[in-house]
């Protein structure tokens, strides 16, 4: 009688968790679904990749000020690199990124700006991002997509406001970009340690 208690128990210990994580898994669905408002891409989404590039918002790519500080960029990405590859906006702006993909799986990474998305043929993928700082903010593909994958990047210039040159002396982008990293190591304690042992040998 003792020992079948203690197998009850057991059994109870058992089945209780595994009622209650589905009925959980199924609450926590529910409220992402209806009150989160997050779902599958609908068919909205879609566009044929066939015949993309006659397919509004792709049959017109590139950058379009839609607000003041707001801008769409209208995206495909095949093998191997981005159209647009260059996007110019002053610092400050809202991006709203709609891309895809013409061919196979790539994928959309900004990393200094929170931007992570697979690019699939077919499918829109649509990601806003703001760029506070001017500079330059490196665009890479993040899914393998071929023999040169590691090519395919573009970049997004952020310029200071008002969109003018950050100073009229420097020559433009390449220069100001090595002057930046350069002062930037050099202001940093590790890098003038680096400094110091490449000036010993
Ligand atoms: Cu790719």
């Amino acid at each position: 009688m003792r020992q079948g208690t203690t197998v009850y128990l057991y059994e109870l210990a058992w089945i209780l968790p595994s009622i209650a994580i589905p009925v959980g898994m199924l609450a926590a669905l529910v409220v992402t679904a209806f009150g989160a408002n997050i779902h599958l891409p609908g068919a909205a989404g879609r566009v044929d990749p066939t015949k993309v590039t006659e397919t509004a918002p792709f049959d017109a790519l590139g950058v379009k000020e839609i607000a003041p500080g707001q801008y769409e960029v209208r995206m495909l990405a095949q093998v191997w690199s981005f159209t647009p590859n260059e996007i110019r906006v002053p610092a400050g702006s809202t991006v709203h990124f709609w891309a895809t993909s013409r061919d196979v799986v790539h994928g959309l990474f900004i990393p200094k700006a929170n931007v992570n998305v697979m690019l699939l043929p077919g499918q829109v993928a649509h990601v806003e991002a703001r760029f506070a700082k001017p500079g330059e903010y490196l665009m890479i593909c993040h899914e393998y997509c071929g023999i040169a994958h590691h090519t395919m990047a573009g970049k997004v210039i952020v310029t200071s406001e008002g969109g003018s040159a950050p100073h009229p002396n420097l020559p433009p982008q390449a220069g100001a970009g090595k002057a930046g990293a350069r002062s930037a190591a050099i202001s940093d304690p590790r890098g003038r340690e680096l400094a110091g042992l490449e000036e010993r040998k």
